[in-house]
């Protein structure tokens, strides 16, 4: 990898687009060698080649695209764990399995491996940080996301777990818990379907990619002493994941 071996590196999973490109380009800005992982090359290059950093094509999917990831990377302060979504909002009667399996795969199996991967370089780091974007889901249900839910709570469990555990490691631990963000989130839920994606936020003002990335931006920047342990954000608008303001059109 070729970077300036002075700059703190920072690792971005799901960096191709959203939280994570917002992500990317705010660790950038504030000094970070960044290195944008994701799996569509042609985005994660761009983004990569606009801060100044390194892109790698790998899918946190596949356990010997993160090792090789791992073995590229001569030093790690900061990872954060972005990579995942939504897919379906079926109920549980009706549950997709591969649904099911992705949402596991991509958010749950996705976070242990690239953390278990990059652990021995960020204690190495002599004061590394773990941020997981996890969302509302991690400690909320609702009727259909079943899926979703599980897995956000399942990948929140892993984060959480990983604070006892590195206990006396310098290592901090933050979980970002989102509610709407303006992404892709729901385009990817709703495999494509634009007019569904657009109706979620329809009648109110969710947050932002860069809404998220300046706190991430803010977690980062705290002395090595001091761990944010867990991070809620929601638009104003929203009140918990079934509950928000709905304005007619226009108004
Ligand atoms: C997604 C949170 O509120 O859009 O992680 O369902 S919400």
């Amino acid at each position: 990898m070729t970077s300036d071996s002075q700059k703190r590196v920072a690792v971005v999973t799901g960096a191709s687009a959203g939280i994570g490109e917002a992500t990317a380009k705010t660790l950038a800005a504030q000094g970070f060698h960044v290195v944008a992982v994701a799996r569509r090359a042609e985005r994660v290059t761009a983004v990569a080649d606009e801060i100044g950093g390194t892109a790698v094509v790998a899918d946190v999917t596949d356990e010997s695209a993160v090792d090789a990831l791992a073995r590229q990377l001569h030093r790690v302060d900061v990872l954060v764990n972005n990579a995942g979504g939504a897919k379906g909002l079926e109920p549980v009667a009706e549950a997709d399995v591969e649904h099911w399996r992705w949402m596991w795969e991509t958010n749950v199996l996705g976070t242990l491996r690239v953390t278990r991967a990059l652990l021995p370089k960020l204690i190495a780091s002599g004061d590394g940080l773990i941020v997981t974007v996890t969302s509302i889901a991690a400690f909320e249900i609702y009727d259909g996301g079943s899926g979703y839910t599980a897995a956000k709570h399942a990948q929140s469990a892993l984060h959480r777990t990983l604070r006892g555990e590195l206990l006396g490691k310098p290592v901090r631990l933050t979980e970002i818990a989102p509610g709407m963000v303006h992404t892709e989130f729901s385009l990817v839920r709703f495999d494509g379907d634009r007019q569904r994606a657009d109706a979620v936020y329809a009648g109110m003002t969710p947050l932002t990619a860069t809404d998220i990335a300046e706190v991430i931006g803010f977690v980062a920047t705290r002395p090595p002493h001091v761990n944010v342990d867990q991070i809620v954000i929601r638009p104003r608008d929203q009140a918990t994941a079934t509950r928000r303001v709905t304005r007619p059109a226009g108004r």
